[in-house]
């Protein structure tokens, strides 16, 4: 397997600083010499320019700094689908979660009929309309889905990037009003963490691969920490108690691992300067991102 890995140093659409240092607390954790030891062939392509949110004026407080994300995204979605394309597997770090608008256009475009499983305290279902931050990391899985803004929708040139069918979220436990009835319409599959205390990680996790992996094509997985418990991953913008343990989430991403149909994978929301243990938050990201690409704890 061939890995390449693209830095998105973006905090643009959350409500604090400190995400786009995500990639460099990956990195400062030791993700490549994780992989090599795996013995997996990883590439470290660097990180995509993105400006600082000090040297921008807001213009729109329901979008907030969506030209410079749509900029970003558009790159990104680039490289990630160059990276598709040359049969490699893209490993993109976030950044926050608004990064997936370009994730997503640039795997969709190489794989038309992809899933998605969205793990994530939230469920990034808003629109400009419903959100009450303006905050587009908590819009980013509805865009994708063909929801909201006209330009965020288009990124990459076409709309929808997945369709809700071959959608599933695991681990939401902070939902807004309005967000809750747009997912209870939708045809996204969701798993809250009440629905994972009483089925088991490993069965929610089954069906979702399940419904993701339909027809074969094969599944991106996005993964927002803060669907882990704060106790654990206190490095996040917005910690929500009452999240997925150290064991859960190794076992969600293992059992990923297994089905040989994941197409690409990221990892966001790290915010190193909110991390209450040091860098904690980037090494179990890191070891999660070992877990999603076939480390085994014994067969
Ligand atoms: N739902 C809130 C919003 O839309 C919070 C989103 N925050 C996230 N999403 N971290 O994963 O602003
Ligand atoms: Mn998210
Ligand atoms: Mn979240
Ligand atoms: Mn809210």
């Amino acid at each position: 397997m061939k890995v390449e890995i693209v830095g998105v140093p973006m905090d643009l659409g959350a409500n604090r600083r400190g995400t786009d240092m995500g990639p460099s607390a990956l990195r400062y954790a030791g993700l490549s010499k994780a992989l090599q030891k795996m013995e997996i062939d990883v590439i470290d392509t660097g990180n995509i320019e993105i400006p600082v949110p000090e040297s921008l004026k807001i213009e729109n407080p329901h979008l907030l700094f969506v030209d410079e994300i749509i900029h970003g995204c558009e790159q990104l979605a680039h490289i990630v689908s160059g990276i598709v394309g040359r049969g490699s597997l893209p490993l993109i770090l976030g950044g926050d979660h608004s990064i997936s608008l370009g994730t997503l256009a640039g795997v969709a475009r190489r794989i038309p009929d992809v899933g998605v499983i969205w793990f994530d305290a939230h469920g990034d279902f808003n629109t400009f309309e419903t959100s009450e931050t303006g905050n587009i990391h908590g819009m980013s899985l509805a865009a994708s889905c063909g929801w909201g803004d006209p330009r965020l929708v288009t990124i990459g040139g076409f709309t929808p990037k997945v369709k809700e069918e071959k959608t599933v979220i695991i681990g939401v436990r902070d939902l807004d009003p309005e967000e809750k009835e747009r997912l209870k319409r939708s045809k996204v599959t969701v798993y809250s963490m009440n629905k994972i205390d009483e089925m088991g990680i490993a069965a929610v996790v089954k069906e979702a691969v399940a419904i993701a992996g339909r027809g074969g094509t094969g599944f991106h997985v996005s993964f927002d920490l803060d669907v882990v418990d704060p106790s654990i991953a206190s490095g996040v913008g917005t910690p929500v108690t009452g999240g997925l343990n150290y064991r859960e989430a190794h076992l969600a991403l293992e059992l990923v691992a297994e089905t040989g149909l994941l197409r690409s994978l990221e990892m966001v929301e790290v915010n190193p300067i909110v991390d209450r243990g040091g860098n904690t938050t980037a090494v179990l990201a890191v070891e999660l991102i070992t877990s999603a690409l076939g480390k085994r704890i014994y067969c």
